[in-house]
């Protein structure tokens, strides 16, 4: 099974094991460096987190839709540490 929780920690797992800090991994995922992720950018996030390929699109779209705050379909740094401290504290 597949819940919003399993992928946040596969998510979390990523930050932990490949990057210092999540702000490395945001920098990282943002391709263009315009200080957000769209979904394409999100959706290669969710492939080095090991997410099934089916799924990552619609995953992608949950996460902009559980996330983005500011209604721009993109998720900002603020948007993407939210998620982060969601994980944390769970
Ligand atoms: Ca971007």
């Amino acid at each position: 099974m597949t819940t919003e929780e399993s992928i946040l920690n596969k998510v979390q797992i990523l930050i932990t094991n490949h990057f210092d800090t999540p702000e490395a991994a945001f920098s990282f995922f943002d391709d263009d460096s315009d200080g957000k992720l769209k979904k394409s950018e999100i959706v290669k996030l969710l492939k080095e987190a090991e997410i099934s390929g089916f799924i990552r699109g619609l995953v992608g779209s949950k996460l902009i839709e559980g996330y983005d705050k500011s209604g721009d379909e993109l998720i900002d740094w603020q948007e993407f540490k939210a998620a982060v401290d969601k994980i944390k504290t769970a």
